[in-house]
């Protein structure tokens, strides 16, 4: 699965010319979140999410902006109820009962602009639990993503001919990416937790800071990583290994738990490249 050839070029896993975003409700305030805290500010959330957008489309993405579900508090991160791909789409079965329903709300969507919507049938599975990475798809178990809902989707991806790895998320992250994230091929920006994690074996490993760990949900799209303002050392890392990066603000997301994967789904549509 190392990348695929369209218009005689190789497209890399963090190749990405569209992406589905969603504007956010003023329910976002309500947000699911592990840990007590200040709420989110909602103008805060707005001004966070347009500079986001505003960056992807810098970086060369047509984006999707969906209207706002206000009775879906975590709806802006369309990443947890679906997965993309230049050959398919799957709706998934997100883990938190107050967002398993956010899948339907998505389906027209990817109706339209995929060649097929896949359908996980068992378990549980959120998007942020999956890294994909040029050999395999990795799939975090969590307290969001179950061994039934893996090995359904599992199957899926081997239908449309992706091979996958289950993986244990280090317990106490909310998902596989809020401790990781594919920087390059072969190098993956993580937490030391997951970094210590064998299943990343074969991968150069950037670690970053224990007081920036929350930079690890960064996000490759095309030539830049965006990664959270305010870690610089992580930023000096990963522009040492001669990445381009830019800081996005994400403080008020990270009051309920995100970070700059969540927000979008992202993929290389073949038919408009
Ligand atoms: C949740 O707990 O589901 C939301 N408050 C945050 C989801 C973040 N999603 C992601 O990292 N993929």
């Amino acid at each position: 699965m190392n990348g695929h050839l369209t218009s005689g070029s190789i497209v890399r896993v963090f190749d990405f010319n569209s992406a589905i975003v969603r504007t956010p409700g003023k329910s976002v305030v309500n947000g699911l979140r592990a840990n007590p805290g200040p709420a989110p500010v909602f103008e805060a959330v707005v001004a966070e999410h347009q500079s986001y957008v505003s960056a992807l489309r810098a970086a060369g993405v047509r984006v999707t902006v969906l209207d706002a579900l206000e009775k879906f508090p975590d709806s802006i991160f369309v990443e947890d109820p679906a997965l993309v791909f230049s050959q398919a789409a799957v709706r998934l079965r997100p883990g938190a009962p107050s967002r398993m329903a956010e899948a339907e709300e998505l389906v027209a969507t990817l109706s339209a602009r995929f060649p097929e919507v896949l359908q996980l049938r068992e378990g549980f599975a959120d998007g942020g639990d999956i890294l994909v990475t040029p050999g395999r798809v990795l799939i975090g178990l969590s307290a969001r993503t179950n061994a039934a809902g893996a090995a359904d989707l599992q199957l899926l991806l081997e239908s449309i001919g992706l091979a996958s790895q289950v993986v244990q998320v280090p317990h106490g992250t909310l998902h596989l990416k809020t401790d990781c994230s594919l920087v390059d091929e072969e190098t993956v920006l993580a937490t030391d937790a997951l970094a210590k994690s064998r299943f990343l074996d074969g991968f150069r490993i950037l670690v970053a800071p224990e007081d920036e760990r929350r930079a690890t949900n960064a996000l490759r799209v095309n030539e830049v990583v965006f990664i959270r303002a305010g870690c610089p050392r992580t930023q000096e890392m990963l522009e040492a290994h001669g990445l381009k990066v830019l800081p996005l603000p994400a403080f008020e997301i990270a009051k309920i738990d995100a970070g700059l994967s969540c927000m979008s789904l992202r993929w290389f549509d073949r038919l408009t490249a």
